[in-house]
């Protein structure tokens, strides 16, 4: 009799062992357990086996029976750890695909000046910034616009009231990039190597190549005997890198208070089938190096100012200056 029963016990166990290696989930765990283990599940009742052997094999028996209890709780509790808490409620079908999430992207006036500032870094500038809210000295007197002077009208200049500054103080939103490099001559000596990319602000309608803010990146090189050739050299390679070797530009004399001789350099953009203002440029006035106390007779130096957006529009091809502010996926996940 105890044979039959330790056969019958060795069944159950082979069954067990088939149906739990098929099991997939918390809730099929469940009914496993429900299966053999309930009261009145399949284990159980071989329990009161044990009042109707012989008591010479009740021990034996006994000892069989809890072992195969203990095999088959480790086996249950070890999937049930394997797929968690039993789900109640509609169940969730993990083969289902699921809902795609849109990357981002960087934005391609950043990844134009990261490409810009990466050139320059490598023949070997280093970057500067400076503030938004400008002083006045830094942002014209500084670099010879004086009060009243013509040359303000430039550039129309949003300024800023606030009634705690200074007596006399004006305070303004930049309208160039160039007031760093007032600040960058006054703290440091030549050679001067800097490139300095920010937002700027000015009273300009918006159009398809103006935007009342916008970016520009400052270049500046003070040393001994910097030349225009130096500048003309710098500012082709750069072209040539990131625009590609058959980039056609142009120099065109120009003015500006702060560089003498000055200049612009202009791209052919083909999306308009016509040329493009890039960046204003020229040599650093010696009027400016007087009044922020660099010795002109000793240095030389040149300075660059250019329109990121300007840049970015010229390099991918974007014919309207607006795209770069709608925020519009459809434009944004092109780059
Ligand atoms: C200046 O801002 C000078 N500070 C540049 C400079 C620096 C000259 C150092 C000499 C030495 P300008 O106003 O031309 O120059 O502007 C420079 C560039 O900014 C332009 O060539 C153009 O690419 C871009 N830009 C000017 N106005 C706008 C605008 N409203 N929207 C977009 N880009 C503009």
């Amino acid at each position: 009799m105890i044979e039959a029963i330790l056969n019958e016990l060795e069944a159950l166990k082979h069954k067990f062992d088939e149906q739990i290696v098929a099991v997939n989930s918390a809730n099929a765990v469940e009914a496993l357990r429900i299966q053999y283990l309930a009261r009145k599940g399949e284990f159980p009742q071989y329990f009161k086996k044990l009042g109707e052997v012989p008591a010479e094999v009740r021990p034996q028996l006994g000892q069989k029976l809890n072992e195969l209890r203990d095999y088959l709780e480790a086996a249950l509790n070890a999937k049930k750890e394997l797929f968690g808490q039993v789900t109640r409620g509609p169940k969730v079908d993990l083969t289902l695909s699921g809902i795609p999430r849109r990357l981002g992207t960087r934005h391609p006036l950043l990844k134009t000046l990261d490409e810009i500032k990466s050139i320059f870094i490598a023949m070997g500038f280093s970057v500067e910034s400076g503030p938004l809210a400008e002083n006045d000295y830094y942002n014209f007197e500084a670099l010879n616009i004086p009060r009243n002077h013509p040359s303000r009208d430039m550039q129309d200049t949003l300024y800023l009231s606030d009634p705690m500054r200074e007596e006399g103080e004006t305070y303004l939103l930049r309208t160039h990039t160039s007031p760093v490099q007032v600040r960058t001559m006054l703290k440091q000596k030549p050679p001067i190597r800097i490139i300095a990319p920010g937002r700027v602000f000015r009273k300009d309608n918006l159009d398809a190549t103006h935007s009342p803010v916008f970016h520009q990146i400052e270049g500046l090189y003070v040393d001994e005997g910097v030349t225009m050739g130096d500048l003309k050299g710098v500012l082709l390679a750069y072209a040539r890198k990131l625009l590609g070797r058959d980039i056609k530009v142009r120099f065109r004399p120009s003015y500006f208070p702060f560089t003498e001789p000055s200049a612009e350099l202009d791209v052919w953009f083909p999306a308009k089938n016509r040329w493009m203002e890039l960046l204003g440029c020229g040599m650093v006035n010696p009027a400016v190096f007087d009044m922020l106390g660099i010795d002109s007779e000793k240095y030389t130096g040149f300075a660059f100012g250019m329109g990121i957006e300007r840049v970015a529009m010229t390099k991918y091809a974007i014919d309207d200056i607006r795209y770069f502010y709608d925020n519009d996926v459809r434009f944004l996940q092109q780059f």
